[in-house]
């Protein structure tokens, strides 16, 4: 049961986040791995395909999500009997929630040390990795002040604000049109992604771009966390991110949009910012100009690397 009600929870944004969402499908899948009982390995992974499959139709947007589940399955690699398939799905599902806990660990550090004593910090929507950066350089006894947005219409902010103030760290909550007009009192901008393509544009929650703007127009720095589970391999061929556009009755209530006919409400989650806006990506490989998004591609997710020789033959570094 735990693959259908993981599924129904990220679809309805009880679990949210892309960090977050690929450790819950982790979980799931290792938790329906470990229930299942099967006779052969082929029903083995037919039925982890499937569960696979339900996990992957929740969100469109989050890469972590299609590469947690990829890291997953290659579990199943080279398995002959059902028992080896379930002990590789496990493992593989416990390395990847365990990697990924010290990847957020690993970031905050890193980004801490982006973090100036004095500094006055812009965060939009709810980022595990980018809050974690800012607690750590509170921790570390600098003193700063944050600024963080509403985020319509699903109002992550309100999160980002009860652990900011948890964390006691001085926080001003804004509406997200607020942003240009305090954005000369910040000194770094910092925030998640939910996918980094090949050319180092960011994904994230919509009005990243509007912020990353007016950054970009004041000359503030703009730093993104992101852990290397969230780089998109596939965009190496092509492919672009989907954004996914939720119901518009999460903006305007369907009672008033009902009276008027002639309104369409248009609801993307997220939006693109382009990499000339990014002035550092902070992975838990180290910080990176997002030019060099294709070099974390390459080196730490080997997933796919297969298909790019078949497409492009061997790699830049002659492998
Ligand atoms: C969440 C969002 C976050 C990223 C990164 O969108 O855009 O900035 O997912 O989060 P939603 P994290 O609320 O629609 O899921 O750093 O926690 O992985």
């Amino acid at each position: 049961m735990i693959v259908p009600e993981t599924a129904e929870k990220i679809k309805s944004m009880e679990i949210r986040g892309a960090g977050r969402i690929a450790r819950a499908v982790a979980v799931a899948l290792r938790d329906h791995a470990r229930s299942l009982q099967v006779q052969t390995p082929d029903a083995f992974r037919q039925e982890m395909e499937h569960a696979a499959k339900l996990l992957l139709a929740t969100r469109p947007t989050a890469v972590s999500l299609p590469n947690a589940v990829h890291m997953v399955m290659a579990g199943l690699n080279h398995a002959k009997t059902t028992d080896e398939a379930k002990s590789g799905v496990i493992r593989r599902a416990d390395e990847f929630i365990t990697s990924s806990q010290h990847a957020v660990e690993q970031i905050a550090q890193f980004g801490a040390s982006h973090i100036r004593d004095g500094d006055t910090i812009l965060t939009h929507c709810n980022s595990e990795v980018a809050l974690g950066c800012i607690i750590e350089a509170h921790r570390q006894g600098k003193k700063i002040e944050v600024f963080a947005t509403e985020v319509r219409p699903r109002n992550q902010g309100l999160i980002t604000i009860r652990t900011l103030n948890d964390a006691g760290i001085k926080t001003n909550f804004i509406v997200d049109s607020a942003v240009r007009t305090f954005i000369n009192d910040v000194d770094l901008v910092i925030v998640g992604a939910d996918a980094v393509t090949v050319n180092g544009a960011v994904v994230n929650k919509i009005g990243t771009a509007q912020v990353a703007h007016s950054a970009r127009e004041a000359r503030v720095n703009l730093m993104v966390a992101a852990e290397t589970y969230k780089f998109a391999p596939r965009t190496i061929l092509g492919e672009f991110i989907r954004i996914e556009e939720r119901a518009g009755n999460e903006v305007l209530a369907d009672d008033i949009a009902r009276a008027l006919p002639y309104v369409t409400v248009r609801n993307p989650a997220f939006d693109v910012t382009p990499s000339e806006y990014i002035d550092l990506i902070v992975t838990e490989k180290g910080a990176i100009p997002p030019q060099m998004a294709y070099v974390i591609i390459r080196d730490y997710l080997g997933w796919g690397i297969d298909e790019f020789h078949l497409a492009f033959g061997p790699g830049l570094n002659g492998e």
